[in-house]
């Protein structure tokens, strides 16, 4: 298959909203600890480090003081892009998530739907993602597109018609969310096959399935990301020891496939980054 001798883009989900230090004291939940972690995480091989923000209390926060200070100490730390979350915690309004683009990171997610999520919800009006979409288009930010059922597809092609998106699309195919696509190798290709020519996409395998949604992905010519979003245990069901075990084990499944991970300055070329 000639999709295999490409880059592979390894991203590190670092936090993310939902776990805290009492389900595994590695999750790293202040600027400094995520900074650290990204260091790490950049060390063994990933490009992009996808962050969420936590407050004193390890609650998810888009405070605009803690944004600029993690992000700022993460560009300090390392060279990876950064991808700030506007997904930020489910108790979280859109309108203070949205104003997180202000802190002007190269790459913001951007949720084009409402769904239950676990045992909340995750709140997207059409409306106000537009809006969202517009401005990222404005500060010249890539929106990275989280996509967690297949229908979620439909509606971002139909911001791309409405000129709120522009071409390559940058998106996350995401498997293993209760209230989203169950992890099955069928539900990710099925959304894959439907996307745009010239799309650039990851696996997110939320849980167990982790390891073998994203190896499907690289082995099939997509992107991958890890990290203690996504997974708070290793294969065997230890607890991660940090964000840079889980990313040490995906370059370890890259590079078995002949995909040598994709370095920053690759990842701005391959995405046309400002
Ligand atoms: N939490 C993941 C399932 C975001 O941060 O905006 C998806 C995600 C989205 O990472
Ligand atoms: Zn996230």
């Amino acid at each position: 298959m000639s999709t295999m001798a490409k880059k592979a883009i390894i991203t590190a989900a670092l936090t993310g909203a939902t776990s805290t230090k009492a389900d595994n004291p590695a999750l790293p939940v202040t600027p400094e600890e995520i900074a650290a972690a990204a260091k790490e995480a950049w060390e063994a091989g990933a490009a992009i480090v996808h962050i969420h923000l936590r407050d004193e209390r390890e609650r998810p926060t888009a405070d605009l003081g803690i944004a600029r200070r993690t992000v700022g100490l993460v560009e300090e730390s390392c060279g990876a892009l950064i991808q700030l979350s506007t997904g930020v915690g489910l108790d979280v309004p859109f309108e203070e998530r949205a104003a997180l683009v202000e802190v002007r990171p190269r790459m913001a997610t951007l949720n084009v739907c409402s769904m239950t999520f676990g045992s909340g919800e995750l709140r997207n009006p059409p409306d106000q993602v537009r809006r969202l979409a517009e401005r990222m288009g404005e500060l010249g930010i890539k929106p990275e597109l989280e996509l967690y059922d297949s229908g979620h597809l439909d509606v971002a092609l139909r911001l791309l018609d409405e000129g709120l998106l522009t071409e390559p699309l940058l998106l996350s195919v995401v498997v293993g969310v209760p209230g989203g696509a169950p992890p099955r190798p069928a539900n990710l290709l099925d959304t894959v096959a439907r996307l745009p020519t010239g799309s650039s996409w990851q696996a997110v395998g939320i849980g167990p399935s982790n390891l073998q949604m994203t190896a499907i992905s690289l082995a099939v010519g997509g992107d991958a990301r890890t990290g203690m979003e996504d997974t708070l245990t290793v294969a065997d069901g230890a607890p991660a020891q940090s964000n840079a075990q889980l990313v040490e084990r995906l370059v370890g499944v890259a590079r078995s496939l002949e995909r040598e991970p994709a370095t920053p300055a690759e990842v701005e070329a391959l995405l046309g980054l400002a």
